[in-house]
């Protein structure tokens, strides 16, 4: 996975040093900006192994890797360890899961990735919402994706009320024939204005609908923004955007088989405490997997 230059450029950094240097440190903090870091933030990183480094007389640059990655891994477990790996919804069924994200991000496709693994391995009865009326392709798309995989979709007419179709599947939910809603939602609107109101509706629709038999939500309600592992720094100033109009639970990063470099991963967790909840590395519905930080960790740094 996730097999690229960048990858071979991190191990050729550590293979070619033989001491570690302030000259090392600099470099390292430019190479994990090229690795998708925010500056600030390799900066701090690169600060804390140098102190590491000195508080435990550190002086070989393959011991020095492996606290950088000790460092790294505990940024993305830190204090969420509860919310990676997929165990997010080990908690509570039924739920209802909203794919949030831009246009092209891989939304449509991780729903039915969703669907299938929730099936298959939690025995779960998923039901897919068609949330993204704005494109008439979409709805086709996901509807596509139920026949294949032999789930149901609940979908309304292309430029109906994305919100309603959300609540028809609560419905079939409450009336006991599922008991996961994946929901898609459109990626883009003829503004972002609309976009964000047509988000914060379905929040309340889902909110209200599912308290339903009292004061206590008897479904439980998440929303995962999708992010493009290849758009880089990009991806982040998306969860900035998303996450302020709607407050979200995790993300999905799509598309670590095409080449991306993985470090805008650490940001998420460090600036936006976002975990990564899965990852996806392939077109095929089974092309998804719970994340897990430690091999995560050792994929970017070129460890594994
Ligand atoms: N290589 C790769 N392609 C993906 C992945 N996820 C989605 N895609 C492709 O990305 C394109 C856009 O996906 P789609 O689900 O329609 O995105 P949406 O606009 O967010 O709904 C499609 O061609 C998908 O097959 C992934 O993990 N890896
Ligand atoms: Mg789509």
């Amino acid at each position: 996975m996730g097999a690229n230059n960048f990858a071979d450029r991190l191990k050729n950094f550590f293979g070619l040093r033989k001491s570690i240097s302030e000259e090392l440190f600099e470099d390292l903090t430019d190479l994990l900006v090229e690795g998708d870091f925010g500056a600030a933030e390799a900066m701090k990183t690169v600060d804390s192994l140098r102190e590491t480094c000195r508080k435990e007389k550190i002086t070989d640059t393959a011991e020095l890797r492996q606290k950088l990655a000790e460092l790294l891994e505990a940024v993305l477990t830190g204090s969420n360890t509860a919310n990676v790996g997929g165990n997010v919804l080990s908690t509570g069924f039924p739920a209802v899961i909203l794919l949030l994200g831009v246009n092209g991000v891989g939304k449509t496709t991780t729903a039915a990735k969703l669907a299938q693994l929730y099936r298959d391995r939690d025995k779960r009865k998923p039901i897919l919402a068609a949330a993204d009326t704005f494109r008439a392709a979409a709805i086709d798309q996901l509807k596509i994706h139920g026949e294949r995989l032999g789930v149901r979709v609940i979908a309304h007419q292309h430029g109906g009320d994305p919100a309603a179709v959300v609540y028809d599947a609560m419905e079939a939910v409450q009336s006991g024939s599922g008991d996961l809603i994946i929901a898609d939602t459109a990626g883009r609107m003829h503004t972002k204005a609309a976009l964000v109101e047509e988000l914060k509706k379905i929040d309340r629709v889902v909110e209200t609908k599912g308290r339903a038999g009292g004061s206590e939500a008897d479904i439980r309600y998440i929303k995962w923004l999708v992010l493009d592992a290849t758009t880089g720094r990009n991806a982040f100033v998306q969860a900035e955007t998303f996450n302020a109009a709607v407050k979200v639970d995790g993300v999905i990063l799509t598309k670590y088989d095409s080449g991306a470099k993985g470090g805008v991963v650490y940001s998420l967790m460090e600036e936006l405490k976002l975990p990564v909840v899965y990852l996806c590395e392939g077109e095929k519905y089974g092309d998804i997997r719970p994340f897990d930080p430690l091999l995560f960790t050792q994929d970017f740094l070129s460890l594994a």
